[in-house]
């Protein structure tokens, strides 16, 4: 590429301090170093959690600060070193890395990297502790090792995987986080079976993706939670057989869904993150062998309280962190049983908006509106690469 060595100027979402939402700006991307890869973003979902950096929840989080984690695009150029993708491969950027070599990624047992972003002392540079990005003089953060919200982006090797060539961009930037995470909650940490009973808390994109895992799993009941009742008529056409809000009933909504299931529902997914419904999907499952899967995160410093007597007679209580996959051996089989057809996650894409209107996308987030809004990065011809 005639870009490779050289110093990119491209666009980009900066949030300048929590509270406020990106501003489109001109920045500089530094070339990759050691073990880095520069990526062409083309397009990039806007999730919850990029919501929670405008609004500053995250407390180890520093500002300015280029977030996006949801994103699919095109290697421009390596670092000296990097063997897993070549300029021209289309990827996506992984905001739970693989690095192949610390204890977890060596254990079929989990998916939580020792070398990533959060398990190192938590700080939003790259793993050597510098920056890619600079705008206006001033230095830039990165966010997840991800920052999808730039036209051009930087990467460690350990945080980006190839996908199949024939691939669009513009639908499986999903597979980046929201899709991935609901659907490997399901298929993945829960393994749910055929014929059994779910009940699924929120019906965001994250959520709407557990109901798609769960009915491809074959379950025969699939129950959506959600206050927002606009959320219901998508979540039936993805498989929800029957959607309940809170809000009409008097009776806590766990008593509802025992009532409504006999003795509980085989699992529950908990996909808000918030302590009082993390408990509700808890108690709501089958006494002696529901199982409850965490899949929200709640406000930092958050504490759980529940009886233990939930425990004590059988029930399990699961987390999981990206649906439990490890990504890069299993998003690229995921992206090519979506080429087959197996799922329609397109369905979960309510919005696709120009870069540019990012602050529009964060809005229908806010009023509740979108489910995934994808942004696309026009190709300019200065930085075509196709
Ligand atoms: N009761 C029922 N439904 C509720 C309640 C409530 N008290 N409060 C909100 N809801 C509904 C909302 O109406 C909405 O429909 C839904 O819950 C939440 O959806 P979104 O669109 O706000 O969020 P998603 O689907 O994009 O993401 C949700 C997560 C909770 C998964 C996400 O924000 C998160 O916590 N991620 C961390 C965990 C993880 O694995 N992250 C990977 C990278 S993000
Ligand atoms: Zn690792
Ligand atoms: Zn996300």
């Amino acid at each position: 590429m005639a870009t490779a060595g050289k110093v990119i100027k491209c666009k980009a979402a900066v949030i300048w301090e929590a509270g406020k939402l990106p501003s489109v700006e001109e920045v500089e991307v530094a070339p990759p170093r050691a073990h880095e890869v520069r990526v062409k973003i083309v397009a990039t979902g806007i999730c919850r959690t990029d919501d929670h950096v405008v609004n500053g929840v995250f407390p180890n989080i520093d500002y300015p600060v280029i977030a996006g984690h949801e994103g699919a695009g095109i290697v421009e150029s390596v670092g000296p070193g990097v063997t897993c993708v070549k300029p021209g491969d289309k990827v996506i950027p992984l905001c739970v890395p693989q690095c192949g070599e610390c204890g977890c990624c060596l254990s079929p047992k989990g998916n939580c990297c020792l070398k990533s972003h959060i398990c190192e002392p938590i700080q939003n540079l790259m793993p050597d502790k510098t920056s890619r990005f600079t705008c206006r003089g001033k230095l830039i953060h990165h966010f997840l090792w991800t920052s999808t919200f730039s036209e051009y982006t930087v990467v460690p090797e350990a945080s980006i995987v190839q996908i199949d060539s024939d691939a669009p961009l513009d639908k499986v930037c999903l597979f980046g986080c929201g899709f991935s995470t609901g659907f490997g909650a399901a298929i993945r940490t829960a393994k749910v079976q055929p014929g059994s009973t779910c009940a699924v808390f929120g019906l965001g994109g994250v959520g709407l993706s557990v109901v798609i895992g769960c009915k491809a799993a074959g379950a025969s009941r699939i129950i959506g939670v959600d206050i927002n009742k606009d959320k219901f008529p998508k979540a039936k056409e993805l498989g929800a057989t029957e959607c309940i809000s809170p809000q009409d009933f008097k009776k806590p909504i766990q008593e509802v869904l025992v009532e409504m299931t006999g003795l509980g529902v085989d699992y529950a997914f908990e996909v808000i993150g918030r302590t009082d419904t993390q408990v509700a999907a808890l108690e709501s499952c089958h006494l002696s062998y529901g199982t409850c899967v965490l899949v929200g995160a709640p406000p930092a410093g958050s504490q759980l309280s529940f009886d233990p007597t939930n425990l004590l007679t059988g029930k399990k209580l699961l987390g999981c962190l990206l649906g439990g996959w490890k990504l890069k051996d299993d998003l690229p089989k995921l992206v090519s049983d979506y080429m087959k057809k197996k799922w329609n996650t397109d369905a979960l894409i309510s919005h696709t908006l120009a870069f540019e209107k990012i602050r529009e996308g964060f809005e229908l987030l806010h009023a509740g509106k979108s489910i995934r809004c994808v942004l696309l990065f026009q190709t300019s011809k200065d930085h075509q690469l196709m």
